[in-house]
């Protein structure tokens, strides 16, 4: 369908996505000026990435054409990925409050029957077209990319593509094809019904799970995890690696990761660290998934029953069209490699978001697009990932940046922690209704050992705050502003942090507490 000269309004994407969706023949969705076919970049998939990058370059004048597989802009985000997973960890935090305040207060008594995985996914599956939708219409009249939806690109060589029957020229190409989830090749099993990742999660779900286990200590193993068992859906995460000390996080704070991981088990997850699956076992070789067999840290093998298994064992990019066509080099880790300005080993092709290495989260996805096309129009501009805010959700928000108390006291003579509850040899901190703010401040009165953690850590020399990190509810925001603020040149110290304007009563208390401690020449702890 050519929309070039139309103007779907919203409700009229979303009539033509569903189509699309549901019809594997429906036709390519054309956004084209078709009287020239030459761009200044394709950007193979419009995820994040390119749907940034492209809307930066058209944004500095040039000409950019996305070419997506789905009918839709946004790429997993807003169909499998970001966004159920925050519905999910927003059902989880509700369902969380209401278990600890079942019948207290206005809460009624909770209803166990009433919290459904299978009914929060298809509240999602009805809605996402709207999300869909809406990436269509932005990206064509606001932001005047030209696209072919519902068309799978191939690339030809470094400078054609082809899609929808068309062939398309440009200068460069920016690689943004996105990644699926890892299955692991030698678990027997893993293909039986009753077997789930993110994706096929909200794809395929098509009964209520009763009992889950989870293979893998990934942030997904984790936020999923969470969601499920608040569901009542008891859950067993089994990880290789302890919980938040897997490859993939960096700078977590082991008092944090001991109040996170400490939260799950308080409310009732099984967590099997140093566990290994062996196999997932069900009737025949079809079976539905009746149970998983998982070696423990002890060696001894243990049989546990399941009708639901789900992996959160990471991603993997979709390299290999690529990888075959333009000869692009790929490391160890089965990302391809690029320089800091997203920039291959081929002239002219960039790689961009969950292709590369580094976090496989929105700011890089966007920013690497972004850095791809700022180059791309003849900047020289480098997009550093190495160090970012970090966040995840179990039931909680956790959020971290910069350095940790360990790592801090190993590079530095002198460090200040300012913490919350305070580390107080045989103080009773689960008495202690601290830290309390908006989201903690029913539980700081009634459950206080449930109301959160926070810890600053701070250059004791310097006065310069190095890291900070957070459980509890609503400090995104301020994460990402400490973490511009930290990583300036000139960083921050205590002393500016505790002369910021708080507005009381903020989630993470780090402006009051600096306040409280910066009068002292000589730092101490809090
Ligand atoms: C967000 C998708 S769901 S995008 O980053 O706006 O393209």
């Amino acid at each position: 369908m050519d929309v070039r000269d139309r103007h779907p309004n919203l409700g009229e994407w979303i009539e033509l996505i569903e189509r699309s969706l549901a019809d594997p023949e429906s036709e390519p969705i054309l956004n084209i000026d078709a009287d020239d076919p030459h761009y200044d970049a394709v950007f193979v998939g419009g995820g994040a990435g390119g749907r940034f990058g492209a809307a930066y370059m058209r944004a500095m004048g040039g000409r950019p054409l996305i070419i997506d597989a789905w009918p839709f802009l946004g790429g997993s985000c807003p169909h499998q990925a970001c966004v159920p997973h925050h519905i999910f960890s927003e059902a989880a935090e509700e369902l969380d409050r209401m278990r600890w305040f079942s019948d207290e207060l206005f809460f009624p008594k909770f209803d166990p029957s009433r919290a459904s995985i299978l009914e929060l996914v298809r509240l999602f599956l009805n809605g996402r077209a709207s999300a869909h939708a809406f990436m269509n219409w932005q990206t064509k009249e606001q932001l005047d990319v030209e696209y072919v939806l519902n068309a799978r690109a191939t690339i030809v060589d470094a400078h054609t593509v082809t899609a929808a029957g068309r062939t398309f020229h440009a200068d460069n190409l920016v690689l943004g094809m996105g990644a699926r989830p890892v299955v692991p090749p030698d678990v027997p099993g893993l293909d039986r019904p009753g077997v789930f990742d993110f994706v096929s999660l909200v794809e395929e779900l098509g009964y209520e799970p009763t009992r889950c286990v989870i293979i893998g200590g990934s942030k997904v193993a984790m936020e999923y995890g969470a969601f499920f068992h608040a569901t009542g859906c008891d859950t067993t995460i089994v990880s290789r690696s302890p919980l938040m000390r897997t490859r993939a996080l960096h700078h977590v704070d082991e008092d944090l990761r001991q109040y996170v991981v400490g939260g799950m088990r308080k409310r009732g997850m099984e967590i099997l660290e140093g566990a290994h699956p062996v196999s997932v076992n069900g009737d025949g070789a079809r079976g539905r998934a009746r149970s998983a067999t998982v070696r423990l840290s002890s060696g001894e093998e243990v049989e546990l029953e399941t009708d639901f298994v789900f992996l959160g064992l990471g991603e993997r990019p979709n390299t290999a069209q690529a990888q075959q066509a333009l000869g692009i080099d790929i490391g160890a880790n089965g990302r391809v490699v690029v320089d800091k300005r997203m920039r291959t080993n081929v002239p002219g092709i960039y790689a961009i978001g969950d292709m590369i290495d580094g976090p496989m989260e929105m700011f890089k996805a966007r920013k690497s697009g972004v850095t791809a096309s700022r180059n791309i129009m003849g900047e020289d501009l480098e997009f550093d990932f190495s160090e970012f805010p970090d966040f995840l959700h179990t039931t909680y928000e956790v959020t971290w940046v910069g350095l940790t108390e360990a790592e801090a006291r190993a590079a530095l003579d002198e460090v200040i922690i300012i913490q919350m509850p305070p580390y107080v040899e045989g103080l009773d901190t689960p008495n202690l209704p601290l830290p309390c703010a908006e989201g903690t401040m029913l539980y700081a009165f009634s459950k206080p050992e449930l109301s959160g953690f926070q810890k600053l850590v701070v250059d004791g020399v310097t006065r310069k705050v190095l890291g900070a990190h957070h459980c509890g509810y609503g400090a995104k925001d301020a994460f990402q502003y400490l973490d511009y603020l930290i990583h300036r040149p000139e960083g921050l110290t205590i002393d500016e942090l505790g002369w910021m304007n708080e507005l009381f009563l903020n989630p993470e208390h780090f402006v009051q507490l600096s306040r409280l401690r910066a009068g002292k020449a000589s730092l101490t702890h809090l």
